[in-house]
């Protein structure tokens, strides 16, 4: 066999093997809120041979890879006609990302890419980058689409090389292939990120939660999740953000904090998931947690539960943004069992399943963070006391 065809039979048969794999539920771990799993449900390797190497032995003899992928994170995602879908950000050896649709059956495991990475028109002021798309199912009839849309901060000195402007881009379609661009979303901030449609109107406008931030990209000095109305999504605009849920000093969202993706709506309230962000001695440090909001009035948040819902674990932590989970995609199906899509590390997607119930006795049942140490002890000495006043219920080994 030559060079080439030896390296395709070998290339096929890894690439089938890994993208036909079946996931397993992680045994060696559970908090009885989440199930997690054994493999990641895609990584740079489960993008298509064909997206990435010249398959032509004329014009590439030795099969080498032409167009590398890096990495794959941060998917939208969406459960439509009976099948689970992500919008996966894929980002090139060129630093670049576009985004990729791919399908499972199962929503855990053998997900496969639509033919080609998806086409996001451009507006006027070209998209330098695009990455993290919210998709809202809208009861309009759309599908919304919301990403960053970074740019180069042309008030900077020309030396300066690396300052950029965060926009919310916005995309709608009816078919989750083909997507029509809207203009940037408008605000009063200078930047925007994590922006995500709320799938219902309000007072007869679109609601949209924002990320209020004045700084430059970097700085980390928007004050929360925010959120404002606009007439319309052809020309979004945002006279006034209100905030949702602050930031605040020693929690897990004392940088910065952004909405996961666009909330559940259930007989409770709507559900949220969100990602928060601390520093730390080896850098910032970001965690998913989860809040309930009013049914009615969406931005009013009713129950906070205390802390992290999802914190990094095993090889989660590590890739290239070390100690990061990141979730802007989740799926719910007619049973409502919930599949969170999230990101590790800004290298690869996992999936971890719920159920709506499960998640409101979590997000309304678990505590709030007290604030203060004195108060967080005392929050445990309450819960010791409970479990001792019925210590000759339960088996002596539950008190080691
Ligand atoms: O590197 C971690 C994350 O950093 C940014 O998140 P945020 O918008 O909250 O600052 C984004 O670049 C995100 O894509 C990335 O995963």
């Amino acid at each position: 066999m030559g060079t080439f065809t030896a390296r395709l039979h070998d290339l096929v048969a890894e690439h089938n093997e890994l993208t036909s794999a079946a996931n397993a539920v992680d045994t060696t771990w559970n908090n009885g809120v989440i199930n997690r799993y054994v493999k990641p449900i895609l990584t740079a390797e489960h993008t298509p041979l064909y997206w990435r190497y010249d398959l032509n032995e004329e014009t590439n003899p030795r099969l080498l890879e032409r167009l590398g992928i890096n990495a794959i994170l941060n998917p939208g995602a969406i459960y439509h006609d009976g099948a689970y879908y992500v919008m996966a950000r894929i980002e090139g050896a060129d630093r670049k990302s576009f985004f990729g649709l791919a399908r499972s059956e199962n929503g855990i495991d053998n997900f496969r890419f639509h033919e080609k990475p998806i086409v996001i028109p451009e507006v006027e002021a070209r998209d330098v980058n695009v990455y993290d798309m919210r998709i809202t199912k809208h009861e309009d009839g759309y599908f919304y689409g919301v990403f960053c849309s970074e740019r180069k901060d042309t008030s900077v000195p020309a030396s300066d090389t690396s300052t950029a402007v965060a926009s919310a881009g916005i995309v709608r379609s009816q078919n989750l292939i083909d997507w029509e661009r809207l203009p940037d979303l408008k605000t009063n901030s200078a930047q925007q990120r994590n922006a995500v449609v709320h799938p219902e109107f309000v007072d007869g406008k679109y609601a949209i939660y924002t990320r209020p931030q004045d700084g430059f990209i970097d700085a980390g000095s928007g004050g929360g999740i925010g959120w404002g109305l606009t007439d319309s999504m052809e020309n979004a605009v945002i006279e006034e953000e209100t905030l949702i849920d602050e930031r605040r000093y020693h929690t897990i969202n004392e940088v910065k904090n952004g909405q996961g993706p666009a909330p559940i709506k259930t007989d409770k309230g709507w559900l949220h998931l969100a990602h928060g962000v601390r520093n730390t001695a080896a850098g910032l440090r970001y965690v998913l947690y989860m809040m309930l909001s009013d049914l009615d009035q969406p931005w009013k948040i009713t129950h906070r539960p205390s802390g992290a819902f999802m914190v990094p674990r095993g090889e989660e932590c590590v890739g290239d943004v070390s100690n990061v989970l990141f979730a802007n995609g989740w799926a719910v199906n007619e049973k409502n069992e919930v599949f969170i899509y999230y990101a590790s590390s800004d290298t690869r997607i996992h999936v971890a399943t719920s159920d709506v119930e499960t998640l409101l006795d979590y997000v309304m049942n678990t505590p709030e963070d007290p604030l203060f140490t004195a108060d967080c002890v005392s929050q445990r000495i309450d819960l010791v006391e409970k479990n001792l006043a019925i210590k000759d219920s339960l088996p002596t080994a539950c008190f080691a």
